[in-house]
């Protein structure tokens, strides 16, 4: 008599052959850091396709004035504040972090998995919680003027108390505690990981910069957003029936207090999604100069000094508040003095390819579009920082086009950069190049149609958050949202690339990047512990002649 296998509870459908978890267990009760990344970076895109489409409306909106085909200007603004929530929290977060930094941060320092595999699985499982509840914020109540929180991504009281009286703004509150929870679980286990779990040899100094890009990110996140937890949970005090009254000033408290609390996590916060960016481009430069970084100690100390006073910064966003002069010198100075480790990075970065054997090779053409593009969106920020300026030019759309650089220009060729450099790894097949490379093509011509002109916008004044414009904007607008269009086509292209490799499924091998360079992009960026090599690297000019 056969015995037929008989299936046990408890983790479900184990095959009784081997120990390969069936597909409920495997994904959902997941510890394992590959798989975890691989829910992230899923979740990354999903989320992006969903703040990605709240963006294209603002721009099809915008395209000309008056008021084309949302209900009303709150409306208008749902889209605005639920587009930086998603885009924020759900997409660039959740990619770089979780995706990258689960997936290559136990591999490049030689652990067997991160420290705590089941809050690690906690981390990613909290994330889709918080975003059916942003989901949710959509479709129920939120002010006199119609469903949803409108009061934007920096959540200010009053529009976030007495101005959003309806549930939809508790659903966010919710929804962005989960999702910071979920980062500080995260957090705790890179530090964890990284100060605990290196390889023997694998000394701190010897760490690949993509580790310590998440080192330092992790810090940040662990200081920066119990904060966030904090004032949010403070906002929630308010706003509940006999509240708190904390931003209340008819009951002695200070609306500009939530300020001073929100933008102490919100400027490390930018830090926190352009870190693992900065982390990824190293390696990839590296790589295809076939030359090990540039400064290595510098670039990771460099990192650690962007992290430091970041922290020390928050207020260059609050000059209009009505701040002391002292206050506003200080916050200034502070803020110019970031652009020296940043420029320490570009320099480096430079200095990598300086004489070496460069392959503009995918991710290759997203990392010198990162450098060029994130240098435009760092030199408007510096010029931001200058408490005059900004008088001006604050909560116009010359801000925009600057966090626009350095995230959608920055941090998002930095993820697309990962994705493509580490997508044999991570899949085991070979993307089709050409429709990479009309990806990136439309991805950068796009974003630079819809964002360049948005400097002149800003300029000559006119504000953000709004749905409605006069005419006299409506060249550049129209230009703008012209560029939404093509970017939207990259996206499209991006899908394609994605369906295409899968279906073809050509096999990645083990020497994606040709000879030498799967060894070499661990290492360049440090030496590595010899047992997780066979060989080291040679490094040594390309054979094609330059
Ligand atoms: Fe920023 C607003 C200043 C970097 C993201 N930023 C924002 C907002 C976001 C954001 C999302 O001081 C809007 C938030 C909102 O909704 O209101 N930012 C800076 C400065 C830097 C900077 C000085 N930002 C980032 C990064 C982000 C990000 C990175 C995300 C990834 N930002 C501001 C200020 C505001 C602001 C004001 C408030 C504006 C307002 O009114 O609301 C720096 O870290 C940038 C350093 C990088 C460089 C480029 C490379 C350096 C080189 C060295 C030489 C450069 C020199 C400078 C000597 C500087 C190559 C030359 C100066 C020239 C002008 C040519
Ligand atoms: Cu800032």
């Amino acid at each position: 008599m056969v015995a037929t296998p008989i299936k046990t509870g408890g983790y479900g459908s184990h095959d009784e052959h081997d120990d390969k978890p069936g597909f409920f267990a495997r994904w959902f009760y997941s510890t394992n850091h590959k798989d975890i990344g691989t829910l992230y970076l899923i979740f990354g895109i999903i989320a992006g396709l969903v703040g990605g489409y709240l963006s294209f409306m603002m721009r099809m909106e915008l395209a000309e004035p008056g008021i084309q085909f949302f209900e009303n200007g709150h409306q208008y603004n749902v889209f605005a504040s639920m587009h930086g929530l998603i885009m924020i929290f759900f997409m660039v977060m959740p990619a770089v972090i979780g995706g990258f930094g689960n997936w290559f941060v136990p591999i490049m320092i030689g652990a067997p998995d991160m420290a705590f595999p089941r809050m690690n699985n906690l981390s990613f499982w909290l994330l889709p919680v918080a975003f059916i509840c942003l989901l949710v914020s959509f479709a129920v109540p939120g002010s006199a003027s119609g469903l949803g929180f409108g009061g934007g991504w920096v959540m200010y009281p009053p529009l976030s108390t007495t101005g959003s009286p309806g549930p939809a703004f508790d659903f966010i509150i919710i929804g962005l505690l989960a999702a910071g929870f979920s980062s500080i679980f995260g957090a705790i286990n890179f530090i964890t990981t990284i100060l605990n779990m290196r390889a023997p040899g694998m000394t701190m100094h010897k760490m690949p910069l993509f580790a310590w890009s998440v080192l330092v990110t992790a810090f940040l996140l662990l200081l920066a957003l119990p904060v966030l937890a904090a004032s949010l949970f403070m906002l929630f005090t308010d706003r509940i029936a006999g509240g708190t009254g904390f931003f209340d000033p008819a009951r002695g408290g200070d609306p500009e207090m939530f300020q001073h609390l929100f933008w102490f996590f919100g400027h490390p916060e930018v830090y926190i999604m352009i870190l693992p960016a900065f982390g990824i481009v190293s390696h990839v430069i590296s790589t295809f100069s076939k030359k090990p970084i540039f400064g290595y100690l510098g670039m990771a100390y460099a990192m650690v000094a962007i992290g430091v006073v970041g922290f020390v910064v928050w207020a260059h966003h609050m000059y209009t508040v009505g701040m002391d002069v002292d206050l506003k010198a200080y916050f200034l100075a502070a803020t110019l003095v970031i652009a020296v480790p940043t420029g320490v990075k570009i320099f480096s970065w430079l200095a990598t390819m300086w004489g070496g054997s460069l392959r503009f090779t995918i991710p290759m053409q997203w990392a010198l579009a990162f450098i060029f593009l994130f240098v435009v969106g760092g030199v408007t920020g510096v010029m931001l920082a200058n408490a005059g300026v900004d008088v001006a030019l604050h909560d116009t759309y010359y801000v925009v086009a600057h966090f626009h650089y350095v995230l959608s220009m920055g941090a998002v060729f930095g993820i697309f950069c990962g994705f493509y450099y580490w997508f044999g790894k991570m899949s085991g097949y070979l993307y089709n190049k050409y429709i990479a490379a009309i990806h990136f093509w439309l991805f950068f011509i796009g974003v630079n149609v819809i964002f360049f002109p948005q400097h002149f916008l800003g300029l000559n004044g006119m504000p953000r958050r709004y749905i409605d414009y006069p005419e006299e904007f409506e060249k550049w607008n129209q230009v703008s949202s012209f560029g939404a269009y093509i970017t939207l086509a990259g996206v499209f292209f991006f899908l394609v690339m994605l369906v295409e490799a899968f279906i073809r499924k050509r096999p990645a091998g083990d020497n994606q990047w040709g000879e030498g360079a799967t060894t070499l992009e661990w290492t360049l960026a440090s030496p590595p512990p010899f047992h997780i090599f066979n060989t080291l690297p040679r490094i040594e000019d390309n054979d094609d002649g330059h």
